[in-house]
């Protein structure tokens, strides 16, 4: 599987292209793009020493720590979301995880009771969670639960000590257990290799089953972390993951996620091309900035693009019954 990632990666960029074309063309409707609508419900202070991340307490970023928000607020930025378009709301919290029977767990459910009677696709990330938080959530309504894998298995003490890729593996087996889709994905810039990032697509298309949507973050250098000077993405580099994500990963939905405030039109248009369809919409993702809603509608409108229906009975993607079920692939 490596190598034949590998293979596809270095070809000739429009050879790699007009094959991501083809796999997207053959597995997605034409020209639509999923609108998701990212809200922060518990900001900074987290336990975790995530490199790239704003909201570890262990950096000193300047940013305001904010206790979970009230169900009412979270409501009202949920309607917002919905009328403007969004189909998904995905609702992020700054914790190392979550543990059933605690207060702040039993809020959080009923957060999403509220948020899934409005009929969006229903997605969280609150970092680990057992076999029964993973029921609760499923069962109070969550569609999708984002836990992303971030990088290669190698690269990941790189990035972060405080917890193991192993524990990030288990919450998405546990997710999948329960139902709920997974979305996983990763950063591009935390000082990893071509290769980190193929290996990295190699575990994700190794799920059984398979992701439901792939976020592809391009790293936003945060002052006060450890990456505050990185340096930016190179936008052929993306594309090029994008279009290998696609081909790898058919049936998921590639997520043009963090990182866009630094792309050009020219480059969103050619991440689209290689087979992105799904985009955060709305001025801000967790604490940093996005475009401008009006700039992204212009830009879908200009690209002959819409917004994709909302797929209300989402439900999480099969298994395959031949394979062992699982995030981790066979022999891992
Ligand atoms: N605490 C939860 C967790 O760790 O899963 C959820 C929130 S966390 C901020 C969600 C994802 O956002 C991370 O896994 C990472 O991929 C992405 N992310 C965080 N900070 C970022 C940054 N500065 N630039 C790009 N992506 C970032
Ligand atoms: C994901 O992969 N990207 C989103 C979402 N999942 C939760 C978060 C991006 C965060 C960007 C940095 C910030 O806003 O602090
Ligand atoms: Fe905490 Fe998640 Fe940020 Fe890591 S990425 S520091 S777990 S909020």
């Amino acid at each position: 599987m490596y190598a034949e990632l590998h293979r596809l990666y270095h070809q000739p960029l429009f050879d790699l292209l007009k094959q991501a074309r083809g796999v997207h063309e053959a597995h997605w409707p034409e020209g639509q793009v999923q609108l998701c609508t990212l809200l922060s419900i518990k900001t900074g202070g987290c336990s975790e020493d995530c490199g790239y991340c704003a909201q570890s307490a262990r950096f000193d970023t300047g940013l305001k720590v904010e206790r979970l928000m009230g169900a009412g607020e979270v409501m009202e930025r949920a309607r917002a979301a919905a009328a403007s378009g969004s189909t998904r709301f995905c609702m992020g919290a700054a914790w190392r995880g979550v543990r059933g029977g605690t207060e702040r767990f039993e809020q959080v459910l009923d957060i999403v009771r509220q948020v899934s009677a409005l009929g969006m696709e229903v997605c969280t990330t609150l970092g680990e969670l057992g076999p029964e938080e993973a029921r609760q959530l499923k069962e109070a309504g969550v569609t999708a639960y984002n836990h992303n894998i971030d990088t290669s298995r190698e690269h990941y003490p790189n990035v972060v000590t405080s917890h193991t890729y192993d524990d990030r593996l288990r919450t998405i087996k546990n997710v999948q257990d329960a139902g709920m889709s997974v979305c996983c994905g990763g950063i591009l810039g935390l000082g990893e290799t071509i290769e980190d990032r193929l290996k990295m697509l190699e575990v994700l298309a190794g799920f059984n089953p398979p992701p439901e949507s792939v976020p592809i973050n391009s790293l936003m250098p945060m002052p006060g972390t450890p990456m505050a000077d990185h340096s930016q993405v190179d936008v052929f580099d993306l594309v090029r993951l994008i279009a290998v994500a696609r081909i790898a990963l058919p049936g998921a939905k590639v997520r043009l996620s963090a990182g866009r405030t630094a792309l050009s039109r020219e480059a969103q248009a050619l991440c689209f091309f290689a087979g992105a369809n799904s985009i955060f919409y709305g001025e801000k993702l967790l604490t940093a900035p996005n475009p401008e809603k009006n700039d992204d509608l212009t830009l879908l409108h200009t690209l002959g693009l819409m917004p994709q229906q909302p797929d209300r009975g989402l439900e999480a993607p099969g298994a395959d019954p031949a394979r062992p079920r699982g995030p981790v692939p066979c022999g891992a």
